[in-house]
């Protein structure tokens, strides 16, 4: 498989996040990214390749002007070391800004669009492993550890050649991506993730939203309980891979969260490792064209194993 990679990440390592007032140590961590591409390297089976430049106005397609020029300016007034709590253009504490972090995101994109690239020529699927996440970044805000919607991005991009469903099965609601395609009927978003009303981001993934005008009906939400195991998460998710069957797209974006296992530190939903080889295998048999985006996942610890592990589910077999 191919998998699109670059270190420009390790530009955005923001030292704390604030929760309820108080400084605490940031859990979206550099180490995130690097267990995971040290783990494909030592699979050996796959092909590893750095992103392409793509001009900006992939960015504007998806973001506010404003707020992209925003970012950038204040990434790159801060000084070494500094980091930024924006009063605006932020929809909670979990965003903070450090001098790289523009660049860190710009390139971020760059991995999602030059795997979806690869895809309109390959037909296999391509594994963008993008950090910082992107799936909670609205169209002119940051917040969840999220800058720009890498999935989204890609997505628009893929939308130009055909209808396009999303499947976000990160824990967390991905209110960006639903919000930027909330009026669309060629871009189906479907998202699995813990109950919102016990859950960041608290203000959206309950099942009440599924469209608006011509997009009613192509946004399908599948809110879970605390706790929730293999089992009962199999289950929904089947019942999303039907919804994307029936819409019966010409491309899948995967918004990939590992944050759904048992020892996540930030989670609250119980999968095991192997389930992740299973998720991956349901994924394939809908037998798409398929770009899996990496958002969050948080044990660092075992983020390597799950995401081989998730890997080896999408192999043809
Ligand atoms: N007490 C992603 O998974 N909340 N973002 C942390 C800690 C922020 C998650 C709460 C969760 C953001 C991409
Ligand atoms: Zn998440």
């Amino acid at each position: 498989m191919t998998i699109v990679y670059t270190d420009a990440h390790l530009a955005h390592q923001p030292p704390h996040e604030i929760y309820e007032g108080e400084l605490v140590a940031y859990a979206e961590k550099a180490a995130r990214a690097e267990v995971i591409i040290k783990a494909i390297r030592e699979q050996g089976e796959h092909r590893i390749i750095a992103p392409k430049e793509f001009p900006i106005e992939h960015i504007y397609a998806v973001h506010q002007r404003s707020y992209v020029d925003f970012l950038q300016k204040r990434s790159e007034k801060l000084e070494k070391g500094r980091v930024l709590y924006p009063s605006y253009f932020i929809s909670d504490t979990y965003a903070p800004v450090t001098p790289g972090t523009y660049v860190a995101s710009c390139q971020a994109v760059n991995v999602a669009l030059t795997a979806a690239e690869q895809l309109l020529t390959s037909q296999q699927p391509v594994y963008a492993l993008c950090r910082p996440p992107g799936h909670h970044a609205e169209h002119h805000s940051m917040g969840g550890y999220c800058y720009f919607n890498n999935a989204a991005v890609a997505a628009m991009y893929l939308s130009a050649q055909g209808k396009v469903a999303i499947l976000d099965i990160d824990l967390h609601h991905g209110n960006g991506t639903q919000h930027t395609f909330y009026d669309r009927d060629d871009v189906l978003y479907v998202s699995l993730h813990a109950d919102p009303s016990v859950m960041y981001p608290h203000i959206s993934g309950f099942t009440d939203e599924q469209g608006r005008g011509a997009g009613l009906g192509y946004t399908i939400n599948y809110p879970m309980p605390l706790g929730t195991g293999d089992k009962q998460y199999l289950a929904k998710l089947h019942q999303a891979l039907q919804d994307i069957q029936h819409f019966k797209p010409d491309f899948l974006v995967v918004s990939v969260g590992f944050d759904t296992f048992i020892k996540d530190p930030i989670g609250g939903f119980k999968l095991t490792i192997p389930v992740y080889k299973q998720l991956a295998s349901h994924i394939a048999d809908l037998q798409l064209p398929t770009l899996l985006v990496q958002e969050g996942g948080y044990n660092v610890e075992h983020l390597g194993m799950m995401a081989t592990t998730f890997l080896s589910g999408l192999q043809p077999r």
